[in-house]
C-alpha cells in the first residue's frame, strides 16, 4: 500500500537533517505507519513491562527508548511506528518510569492526541493527561539523557480513548519513535500487538 504522504514526510526530514547538521543519524528506512484500525485487530496481552494492579487500580509501564537497535534505536521496548498499543484501563493511575538507553541521542515521552502521522516539529506538547510528559520534552539537549538518563511521571488514565505514546524530540516522531496508548472502557489491559 502505498501512501501519498510519504514524500512531504521524507522531504521534511531531509530539511531538518540539513538545518541541525545531524542528517547522517537519522533513520534511513520509512516506517510503515498504522492506524487506529490495525491496533484494534489482536486483543490485548501480558507483557513483562506492563504491571497492573488491579485492587489499587494502577499501572506501572517500564518504558526503554532504545533498548534494541530497532529504527535506528528510536523506538520504546523495541517498538516503533505504532507497531504495538499499550492498553490500560479507564480510570487508573498510571506511572511510566522512562530510561532512555539510547547511547547517542536524547529522548522524550508523552501520551498525546493519537494521528496517522506526526510533524517534525511539535507547537503543542500539552498531554492529553495533565502530567503524562516527561521535562523538555521537545528538547534535543533537555530531555532525558541517552546513555542510561531516567524519567518518571504519573497521570491518571481519566478517559477513554485511542492515544499515542510519542517522542517529541524534532524528527523523532516523523520517522517512527511513536507507539499507541490506549485507554479502555472495557477494563482491558496489557499490550496490542
Ligand atoms: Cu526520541
Amino acid at each position: 500500500m502505498s501512501r501519498p504522504s510519504t514524500l512531504p514526510m521524507l522531504c521534511a526530514a531531509a530539511l531538518l537533517g540539513c538545518g541541525s547538521g545531524e542528517e547522517g543519524d537519522l533513520p534511513a528506512s520509512e516506517p510503515g505507519i498504522a492506524t487506529p484500525a490495525d491496533a484494534a485487530a489482536s486483543d490485548a496481552m501480558p507483557a513483562d513491562w506492563i504491571a497492573v494492579d488491579d485492587a489499587a487500580r494502577t499501572v506501572t509501564i517500564d518504558l526503554v527508548a532504545g533498548e534494541t537497535d530497532a529504527n535506528n534505536r528510536w523506538n520504546f521496548n523495541g517498538y516503533a511506528a505504532g507497531e504495538a498499543t499499550v492498553v490500560v484501563p479507564a480510570g487508573y493511575t498510571v506511572t511510566v518510569n522512562f530510561e532512555n538507553r539510547d547511547p547517542a541521542h536524547h529522548h522524550s515521552v508523552g501520551v498525546l492526541a493519537r494521528a496517522a502521522s506526526f510533524p517534525p516539529y511539535f507547537d503543542d506538547t500539552t498531554p492529553v493527561f495533565d502530567g503524562a510528559i516527561t521535562p523538555n520534552p521537545t528538547s534535543m539537549t533537555e530531555s532525558t539523557a541517552p546513555g542510561g538518563g531516567t524519567a518518571s511521571i504519573t497521570f491518571v488514565a481519566s478517559e477513554a480513548g485511542e492515544y499515542a505514546l510519542v517522542c517529541p524530540v524534532p524528527a523523532n516522531a516523523v520517522t517512527g519513535m511513536w507507539i499507541g496508548f490506549e485507554v479502555s472502557e472495557s477494563g482491558d489491559s496489557g499490550l496490542r500487538r
